[in-house]
């Protein structure tokens, strides 16, 4: 039978986390900015997200970005995100992929040693750039959008829990980051179903109590992130396990938890302008971090961070629709 979709997709990962970046049969989402097409998206066409994302196409932990056109005339290419939990308004781990995607696939003009990405996505511009040998993208180094600290050393009560000690940054998407021994678990994969349940506890006693809201982004009011911070970590190499709503573990070390925790390390006095951050994710790959700049976001002290990974074509693919599939758009089991 004919398929009644055809959507093409090169499949990467950056330091363990997919990306599906989306390359054609999604056409340009109506919207005049990058956010109002992922606020579209979301109400209108959220069925091709879970046609991506879940099974049997996708998985509990899959993560992909649309290609759009770029709705300003300074960005090469926009994006949108994808993911089981809906649609971020910015991806670290995204990034990388898509700027490695555009790459390899000669999708941009590429320049060797370093070629030069704008991207126009829902959170601001982002900059990519990516070292380049032999058309190979070696690692990419994201320009992020403005992160910021909005609470340190909070208290809130979590039932199960008690009273949970964290702190709150805006990194691409809100962070809340907690201390894994404030919550008397070990940083140990075998334990990972205990520290998502944790995790989605302290999310849903925030966003109930005191949810943050971005002053400037449309739609970016709440916290789905807990970023638990192992034992022994310091302002100079930190190794967390990211749980995020519904109930997943990013595999890379996220770019916008890194930024976000930058920007609470920063406001500490213990992070300054040019050092490097190393972030270890729960299965041991590395993103460098570093803040080059002081700013502000609607009076807010903000930095700008950059976050520095590597991503791998996994793939090239079109996934297609059968007018006979009993799930048209996938299912979660
Ligand atoms: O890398 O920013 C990131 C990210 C967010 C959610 C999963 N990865």
């Amino acid at each position: 039978m004919e398929p009644v979709r055809r959507i093409t997709a090169v499949d990467s990962h950056t330091e363990g986390m997919p990306t599906r970046v989306v390359t054609s049969g999604i056409d340009a989402i109506p919207g005049a900015t990058m956010n109002e097409r992922r606020l579209h998206f979301m109400a209108h066409l959220d069925h091709l997200r879970h046609f991506l994302m879940d099974e049997p196409r996708g998985h509990p932990a899959m993560s992909g970005a649309i290609l759009q056109p770029s709705t300003r005339p300074d960005c090469d290419w926009g994006v949108v995100y994808i993911e089981v939990s809906g649609c971020l308004p910015m991806c670290g781990h995204g990034t990388i992929g898509v700027a490695t995607v555009l790459v390899e696939e000669r999708l941009v003009e590429v320049t060797e040693p370093v070629t030069s990405i704008r991207l126009d996505t829902p959170a601001g511009v982002v900059v990519a750039s990516v070292a380049v040998t032999d058309g190979h993208a070696d690692s990419v180094t994201i320009e992020n959008v403005p992160a910021y600290s909005e609470r340190l050393d909070a208290l809130v009560a979590v039932p199960g829990l008690g009273d949970v000690p964290y702190s709150l940054a805006f990194g691409g998407n809100f962070y809340a980051m907690v201390d894994l021994d404030d919550v008397g678990l070990p940083f140990d994969r075998a334990r990972q179903r205990d520290i998502v349940e944790a995790g989605l506890a302290i999310m849903a006693a925030i966003n109930e109590t005191d949810p943050p809201r971005h002053p400037l982004i449309d739609g970016v009011d709440h916290c789905h992130h807990v970023e638990f911070i192992a034992p022994g970590s310091d302002e100079r190499l930190s190794r967390h396990a990211m749980a995020i709503h519904p109930g997943w573990f990013d595999r890379s070390p996220c770019g916008t938890g890194t930024s976000a925790r930058m920007a609470e390390l920063h406001a500490r006095g213990a992070l300054a302008l040019g050092a490097d951050f190393v972030n270890e994710s729960f299965i041991g790959s590395r993103f460098i971090g570093r803040l080059i700049a002081e700013t502000e976001v609607e009076g807010r002290p903000a930095v700008i961070p950059t976050i520095t990974g590597r991503a791998w074509i996994t793939g090239r693919a079109e996934y297609l629709l059968d007018p006979a599939d009993p799930f048209p758009n996938g299912f979660v089991f």
